[in-house]
């Protein structure tokens, strides 16, 4: 592979509804989306998921920027390459970064997929040909929280995720339970506790939670290792797991029964495929995350979650759960808790231009 052109589209969104978590209420979703072009003319699409402040994790849209452009980029074209693992390799001299790691490897994991005219998930060895998916809600108060939660059952979700917080925990789960006693409920609470909650974290056993996700601090490998012993609900890790080694760490801890694998939170598919590997081998589950993103991540998370063990829900939701109109040629549409694998080559999906055109900031196109 060779590559000779990088466009950077810089892109901004009002969401629908603002989604709302303890750390941050999110109006508008800025991303970068990214495309490489061969020196066939063959193009490759990915997404850089960091948002425009560093509150679920450290990268922004522009540090992603600063480092695509500046560092990831004149790594990929100084030197041709047979396969978009050798880049993931490449990678690794880079400290960190994992979102703009991630959105060019997406890329050009597109791109190779596109120039062997085969689907990505072919590359992938994906089984799946229904992919599983649910929602996620994130509200301003309990009502809202509740409202949303049964809107989204009424249009077909069959798994919801909400998130929590002290405070905003158990008599939220309290009424979404009595409404729905048979639904598939996850929590998600983003680091809101510490080992000091115990107690209280206790007392979400009753709720029949397919799992919390990310109770603790980010860096609490060992704090949720000793919560996991204390609780009977399994423990999700999501920000926790950044590197094939922080999986490792979890499971020699056994920090959690449950993996949610990010592309971007990983930095990539080389990482994602480490990691989905280790889980795979020492009995953790794993699902797809979301990152409220664009039609080019959804279609990735698609492809990735056609892997056999992708076998739990992702937060894969339909383009219009947050976009009036989402910048692919055909949205992402998700049905009683499924979306049909995308059949065409690469991720299945085209920019739309016109869209492109509406939502784009700035571009920028480096030609080699
Ligand atoms: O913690 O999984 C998370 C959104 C942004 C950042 C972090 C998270 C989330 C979500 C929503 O939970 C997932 C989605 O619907 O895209
Ligand atoms: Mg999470």
């Amino acid at each position: 592979m060779k590559i000779n052109k990088l466009t950077l589209h810089v892109i901004s969104m009002p969401l629908k509804k603002p989604f709302v978590t303890h750390l941050q209420t999110v109006e508008k979703r800025e991303a970068i989306i990214v495309e490489v072009q061969d020196t066939d003319g063959l193009t490759g699409l990915g997404e850089a998921v960091a948002f425009s402040t560093p509150w679920y994790t450290e990268e922004t849209v522009k540090t992603c920027y600063h480092m695509i452009k500046d560092v990831l980029f004149p790594l990929v074209e100084k030197a041709p390459f047979s396969h978009p693992k050798e880049i993931g390799q490449r990678f690794k001299q880079v400290r960190g970064n994992p979102m703009a790691k991630a959105s060019l490897e997406m890329a050009l994991w597109d791109l190779y997929a596109r120039q062997h005219n085969k689907p990505l998930w072919t590359i992938l060895n994906g089984t799946r040909n229904k992919i599983l998916a649910g929602a996620v809600v994130g509200a301003p108060s309990l009502n809202e929280m509740v409202m949303q939660a049964s809107d989204l059952v009424d249009e077909g979700y069959e798994r919801i995720k909400v998130k929590i917080s002290p405070g905003a925990d158990i008599e939220l789960l309290k009424v979404i339970r009595s409404e729905f006693p048979h639904l598939s409920l996850l929590a998600d609470a983003n680091s809101a506790y510490t080992l000091e909650d115990t107690k209280h974290l206790n007392e979400l056993d009753e709720f029949q939670l397919e799992m919390i996700e990310q109770p603790l601090g980010v860096k609490d490998l060992v704090e949720h290792s000793i919560l996991q012993k204390e609780m009977k609900t399994p423990i999700c890790l999501d920000e926790s797991i950044v590197t094939p080694e922080d999986m490792k760490s979890a499971i020699y801890l056994n920090s959690c029964g449950v993996v949610n694998i990010k592309l971007g939170r990983v930095g990539g598919y080389t990482n994602a495929l480490e990691i989905y590997r280790l889980c795979q081998e020492n009995l953790k589950k794993v699902w797809c995350g979301g990152m409220i993103e664009f039609g080019v991540s959804r279609a990735h998370n698609l492809a990735l979650a056609s892997l056999e063990g992708f076998s739990i829900p992702g937060d894969i939701s339909s383009s219009s759960k947050y976009w009036d109109e989402d910048i692919i040629d055909t949205p992402i549409v998700v049905n009683h808790g499924y979306v049909d694998r995308l059949e065409g080559p690469g991720i299945g999906v085209e920019l739309n231009k016109k869209r492109m055109i509406e939502v784009t900031e700035f571009k920028e196109v480096i030609e080699i």
